[in-house]
């Protein structure tokens, strides 16, 4: 099995452990204290659950424990997709208890991307819900375990059909439980938004993750009183570390888990529990703002509203206080790491404005042009950051490696942002090809590809199209092999070949040809700038 690292060169862990970022802490450390320090305090609730901190962990120690009974080992990577409900927690507070490592998931991934993940991760369990939003994984589980046998263990919540029910795991030993992992240890793999191809898996560790969302959480203002309602799937960087429930937990907060993050599920929720912050993407606040003004559900305990994920437009970042009665939060982050916020005392020109600034002051933030030299001072540029939660490379890919960091350990985030006198950034564009489907990052040659298969497919360009309701919608331009096929008979051909629906094309244009220079060829990148560019102007 490919070891995982996570490496840092020593003298910046020096500075970063000197400098009180990593404080040696661990996940199974920080739940069991805060058992002890919030024992009878709400940890979490979902629809039929209330757990207390104190109960959180006895699920945590027992699935630990059952899990090892069912024969996976401390070091084995185990694939989780739950929706949000308690038992995600329960479930990666227990892996991490057991030293395996989760990789998460969403909720919408099917077959294409779980086999991917279990592959690269090397995985050895898998952990689903029976069902979520109509949709059976049971199914999908068996086709997975079809593809890659070495998946010894299957765990469902619910009813487990062919596999192990979470509930029905055997009996553990305690004492068999291992001892904590050292803190610089690779605690989980998180997904990339893959924005060439197909997900990349993102390794963090103990001491990186926890101070990233132990500050978030005090730029966030959680306390024990606060209540963190996760709308978005918390299998997502942003719900689960920004603060979102990792956070939330750690201050001691109670954590909501709404099935959907649909104004209609997440206002009753609000008003039930009394939430103080959740965070959603802009195209969701765009709809909670136009709810908002006719609902019966007193949404008064709310106090943040995060936005982020993709660019929200400043005219719609200027009726959140008055709409909601809460501040705003623009929060720019990514999974590989560096996150931005703006500040709840901000200035409400900065908050509407800009999407924050870094968490750290030791988050180093390049902005360049494209030949690599700083950009004057305000100007649009690529954005490179390295920091204390900011990885250093991916697992077991050199080649998107050595595309993505530079040598001294910089992450090139693909972003075009611009900085701020105040030293805000402000998010001007980003310089690869992939569609920000409100919020869902879709590698547009990872599409291409699928269509391609096609018999009636000569050649295939997805790009990025402006949505009223998506912010960006995907648009396929397809060249026809032949007769031409249905729209519908594509889109249909994508899906059914396992991909989550949202990668499915929102549009698809038949052209004869695409369009090449009198120099002959152009890049996919310059193609497909060129057909968006052309279809916009056309429309
Ligand atoms: C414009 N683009 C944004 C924003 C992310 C917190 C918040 C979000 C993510 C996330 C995250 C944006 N305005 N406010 O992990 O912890 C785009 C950028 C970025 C990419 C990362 C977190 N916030 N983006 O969205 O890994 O292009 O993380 O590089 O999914 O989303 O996507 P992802």
């Amino acid at each position: 099995m490919k070891p995982l690292s996570q490496v840092w060169p020593a003298e910046f862990a020096e500075r970063y452990r000197a400098r009180g970022y990593w404080r040696g802490e661990t996940f199974p450390a920080m739940l069991r204290e805060r058992a002890v320090r919030f024992a009878d305090h709400l940890a979490v609730v979902g629809a039929d659950q209330r757990w207390t901190y104190a109960e959180l962990e006895r699920h945590a120690e027992r699935i630990a424990g059952g899990l090892l009974a069912l024969g996976l080992a401390p070091g084995d990577r185990v694939v989780v997709q739950l929706p949000n409900i308690p038992e995600f927690l329960s479930v990666v507070f227990a892996l991490f208890r057991a030293r395996m490592i989760p990789v998460y998931a969403l909720p919408a991934h099917r077959s294409v991307e779980i086999v991917h993940f279990a592959r690269t991760a090397e995985a050895r369990g898998y952990i689903i819900a029976e069902r979520h939003d109509g949709f059976d994984y049971r199914p999908l589980a068996q086709e997975v375990c079809r593809e890659v046998p070495e998946i010894a263990h299957v765990v469902v919540v619910g009813e487990a059909g062919p596999f192990t029910a979470l509930d029905a795991l055997p009996e553990g030993a305690a004492e068999k439980l291992p001892a904590d992992p050292d803190p610089s240890e690779v605690a989980f793999l998180q997904i990339s938004g893959g924005s060439t191809g197909l997900s990349k898996l993102i390794p963090r560790t103990h001491d990186d993750y926890i101070y990233s969302f132990r500050a978030s959480a005090e730029i966030c203002g959680l306390t024990p009183e606060s209540v963190y309602l996760a709308a978005l799937p918390v299998a997502h960087n942003f719900p689960m570390s920004s603060p979102g429930v990792f956070g939330a937990l750690h201050a001691g907060s109670k954590v909501v888990m709404s099935p959907s993050p649909s104004p209609e599920v997440a206002f009753e929720l609000i008003a039930r529990e009394k939430v103080t912050i959740t965070g959603l993407v802009p195209p969701l606040a765009l709809l909670w703002l136009q709810a908002a003004g006719r609902t019966q559900h007193d949404l008064s305990s709310l106090e943040v509203l995060q936005v982020g994920g993709a660019k929200f437009m400043p005219e719609a970042a200027r009726r959140v206080r008055p709409t909601l009665g809460c501040t705003l939060q623009q929060v720019f982050g990514m999974a590989e790491g560096l996150v931005n916020y703006t500040r709840l005392d901000d200035p409400e020109e900065i908050i509407v404005s800009t999407q924050g600034r870094p968490i750290s002051p030791d988050d180093e933030v390049l902005i360049l042009d494209d030949a690599g030299d700083p950009v004057p001072e305000g100007e649009p540029g690529n954005l490179l950051t390295r920091g204390p939660y900011t990885i250093r490379g991916y697992h077991n890919n050199d080649g998107a490696n050595a595309r993505s960091f530079t040598a001294d350990g910089f992450y090139r985030t693909g972003d075009v942002v611009l900085r701020t006198p105040e030293g805000y950034l402000a998010v001007q564009g980003r310089a690869t090809d992939h569609i920000n489907r409100a919020g869902e990052k879709i590698s547009a040659e990872e599409i291409e590809d699928h269509l391609l298969s096609h018999p009636g497919v000569f050649d295939a360009a997805v790009v990025s199209l402006p949505d009223e309701y998506l912010g960006e919608r995907s648009c396929a331009f397809v060249i026809p092999d032949g007769e031409k096929p249905k729209a519908a008979a594509l889109k249909a051909w994508v899906r059914a070949r396992g991909l989550a629906d949202f990668k499915v094309p929102d549009q698809i244009v038949f052209v004869d040809a695409f369009e090449t220079t009198a120099v002959g060829k152009v890049s996919r990148k310059e193609l497909r700038a060129s057909l968006r560019r052309r279809f916009l102007e056309s429309a």
